[in-house]
């Protein structure tokens, strides 16, 4: 895929490297540092600590029992998608008592990934309600689990209330082919937008 016609609106058009500003979101535990540790080409930054027994009601840890560490700032990784573009990746705390970060952690962004587990698929809502009021795009990355079920994707949109214009991928966040193949989408999906824009002007 050509990513060369992609323009980053903060800069000029025509040679050098874009730098585009990625967020990685999603519900607790739906694998956001996951996702920035496979796919990132340098060694992320991560602000994990110890998950403590005070969550331990509010994080509903069911499919991710063995989790033992929680983001509480940031993850931040980058990719080279080609040599014209650059990902600048941050990942977001999923933890209900650190979304107040999440305001400044967005600014400059370009467009997110959006992480949901089909197991617990109402932790993500309060993700996709962000990405819609901060007028950011996204697309929704399904981290397939061992036992995840295998839903239509018709009708995960209806559960998640999205539009028919959001794209649907599923990935496995350990994967860095997978995880870049999600980042790929979003940048498509960057582009499509794009391209309606100017042609609706
Ligand atoms: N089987 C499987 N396990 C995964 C996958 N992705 C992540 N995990 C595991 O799921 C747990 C949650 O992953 P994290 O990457 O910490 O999730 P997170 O979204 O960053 O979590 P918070 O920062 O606490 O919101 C970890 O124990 C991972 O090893 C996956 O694709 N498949
Ligand atoms: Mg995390």
């Amino acid at each position: 895929m050509d990513f060369k016609g992609f323009d980053h609106p903060g800069r000029p058009a025509g040679g050098g490297t874009r730098s585009v500003k990625v967020m990685i979101a999603g519900g607790f535990g739906t694998g956001k540092t996951t996702m920035v540790r496979s796919v990132s080409d340098i060694k992320p930054l991560t602000t994990e600590e110890t998950l403590t027994q005070a969550s331990a009601d509010v994080d509903h840890l069911i499919g991710v029992a063995d989790k033992t560490e929680t983001t509480v700032s940031l993850d931040f990784g980058k990719i080279s998608l080609n040599e014209s573009l650059m990902l600048y990746l941050f990942g977001t705390p999923g933890q209900e008592r650190f979304w107040f970060l999440w305001n400044g952690l967005f600014k400059g962004a370009l467009g997110a990934v959006v992480l949901v587990d089909t197991r617990r698929l109402a932790s993500s809502f309060r993700a996709i309600e962000e990405m819609e009021r901060q007028n950011v795009p996204f697309v929704i990355a399904l981290n397939v689990f061992p036992d995840s079920k295998n839903h239509p994707v018709d009708e995960i949109r209806d559960a998640l209330d999205i539009s028919p214009h959001t794209p649907v991928v599923a990935c496995d966040a350990r994967d860095r082919d997978s995880s870049r193949d999600v980042l790929v989408a979003l940048i498509q999906h960057l582009k499509d937008r794009s391209a309606v824009a100017l042609e609706s002007r």
